[in-house]
């Protein structure tokens, strides 16, 4: 009731919005409608009523809340239910719990506030309240499992792109998960697979992108690292509108995927890089390679070229760029 609501008051697009033709449409008492209203005003939905003339939705929630997610995202597949939280542990747990259950694929969940969000090998992320997106997709990709780790691809290229075409920010992408601006990192993606022998379970692709921090407010420990898309820009950005274009371009790059495989991923992501053709040093979990990245692998591995000439092709691993 809440969602249909809503949809027409989006429909009517800062109108007046009769409570009689709301109540008509969806065959339910004035009464009815009034008290919907008053919840979605209780979720932080600012709603004008006015007597004769109705109800007008004059601005939206600052903070995500599925539902204002969901009501006209428009996309096939991805977030078709979006579950919204306050504070969690972390959304990669709570999706896989879901995915387990058999949440369908497509389902998004985000929170307002991380206390355990986290890196990859364990490392810490920062994702305090209001200012970020944190998120995880359930994913269930009709391939093999050596074909996930593109997962983590179409996800940065998702991000920079949306970054780059609906916001005009510069966002390149830095081998293998990152998306910085200017050499600092504005998001960071993950991906964690499920697999049982030949085939994928589940995939749970989440990212946190930087929204509106300020310098002053990163933790010291990222502040010269980091970035967010209102330091870049000068002024603060409209959270649930910036997660919907993320989603829709999400939910194109995966069509594409499934449709035609990975291809069309790994040529974007190389037109975004900003790691190729550069020299680089890789730190791996005991030891560190050195070179000029060539390329990207057919399974997103970095094909680094090393000083006597070799190529050696590098799966995973931190990426710094010396030149
Ligand atoms: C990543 O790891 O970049 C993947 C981050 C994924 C975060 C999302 S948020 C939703 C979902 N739920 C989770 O619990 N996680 C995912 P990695 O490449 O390991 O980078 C981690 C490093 O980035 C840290 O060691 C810091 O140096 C830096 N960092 C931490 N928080 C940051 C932030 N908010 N912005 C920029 N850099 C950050």
């Amino acid at each position: 009731m809440e969602k249909e609501v809503l949809g027409l008051l989006r429909q009517g697009a800062g109108t007046y919005v009769s409570g009689q033709a709301i109540s008509r449409r969806l065959g339910v008492s004035r009464t009815a409608v009034w008290k919907t209203v008053e919840a979605l005003r209780d979720k932080g939905f600012r709603i004008d009523s006015r007597a004769n003339r109705g109800y007008k939705l004059s601005a939206g929630p600052e903070r995500l809340i599925g539902l204002d997610i969901e009501v006209e995202l428009g996309t096939r597949l991805i977030g078709k239910s979006v579950l919204s939280y306050d504070s969690v542990p972390s959304t990669i747990d709570v999706a896989a719990s879901l995915a387990r259950e058999g949440a369908p694929e497509g389902t998004v969940v985000v929170a307002e506030s991380q206390t355990g969000g986290r890196g990859r090998l364990g490392r810490k992320w920062s994702s305090p309240a209001g200012t970020g997106i944190w998120t995880s997709i359930i994913l269930r990709p009709p391939v093999s499992p050596r074909d996930a780790p593109k997962l983590t691809l179409l996800t940065a290229v998702s991000i920079a792109k949306a970054l780059n075409e609906r916001h005009e920010i510069d966002a390149r992408i830095k081998w293998p998960n990152d998306v910085v601006v200017s050499g600092r990192k504005i998001c960071g993606a993950l991906t964690e697979l499920v697999a049982e022998q030949d085939a994928v379970r589940y995939v749970i692709a989440s990212f946190g992108l930087n929204v509106n921090q300020t310098r002053s407010t990163f933790p010291a420990e990222i502040a010269e690292v980091a970035t967010s898309m209102r330091i870049e820009k000068r002024r603060p950005f409209d959270r649930p509108q910036v997660f919907r274009g993320v989603l829709h371009e999400f939910d194109e790059q995966y069509a594409q995927f499934t449709k035609h495989g990975g291809e069309g991923v790994l040529s974007q992501w190389r037109e975004l890089s900003c790691t190729l053709g550069k020299h680089v040093r890789i730190q791996l979990r005991n030891a560190s390679v050195e070179g000029v990245a060539k390329d990207l692998d057919d399974d997103g591995s970095l094909i680094v070229e090393e000083k006597g000439g070799g190529l050696r092709s590098v799966a995973y691993g931190d990426v710094t760029i010396l030149r």
